[in-house]
């Protein structure tokens, strides 16, 4: 896979959904030049979350966390492009609303650590790992003509 084809698992959590901050989310994905790869509205089993979560299940804060992503649909997507984890996490903002930079989706939209809006993968490792846990039947490459003019 080139540079330009880095993938990251991104989601909008049941706070967002809610909120009705997914267009804006994917909005600001899709300006910076990120192709959408894959979307789809999930309503995450236990199971999944758990595997999603699994270097969390010590954490006591753990079931409040899986209560918190069960309350709703969550809005799961893939972005491709150039540098998308690291880009990723920089547009979502610290973890935590109260430390995070104005201008990322956190600041913008985020108060508090257990509703923090949305979730980024924060590695190539454990991007490839969440997208084939949240989309099993894989996804499936398209071309863009935009791309010709978003790379050098
Ligand atoms: P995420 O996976 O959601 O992108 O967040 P992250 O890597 O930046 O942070 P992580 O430590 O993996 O925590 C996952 C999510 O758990 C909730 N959390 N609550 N002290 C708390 O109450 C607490 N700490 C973390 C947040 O929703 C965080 O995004």
């Amino acid at each position: 896979m080139s540079a330009n084809e880095e993938r990251s698992f991104i989601a909008v959590k049941p706070d967002g959904v809610e909120r009705g901050l997914v267009g804006e989310i994917l909005r600001r994905f899709e300006a910076r030049g990120f192709k959408i790869l894959a979307l789809q509205l999930v309503h995450p089993s236990k199971e999944l979350l758990g595997e999603h979560y699994k270097d969390l299940a010590g954490k006591p804060f753990f079931p409040k966390l899986l209560a918190y992503m069960q309350s709703g649909p969550v809005a799961a997507f893939v972005i491709q492009g150039k540098g998308a984890v690291k880009i990723g996490r920089a547009m979502l903002g610290a973890t935590n609303p109260q430390d995070s930079a104005p201008g990322t989706i956190r600041a913008d939209f985020a108060l508090d650590i257990g509703k923090n809006v949305c979730h980024g993968s924060d590695s190539v490792e454990s991007a490839e790992r969440e997208i084939a846990l949240w989309f099993p039947a894989g996804l499936k490459p398209y071309t863009r003509a935009v791309d010709a003019v978003i790379y050098e």
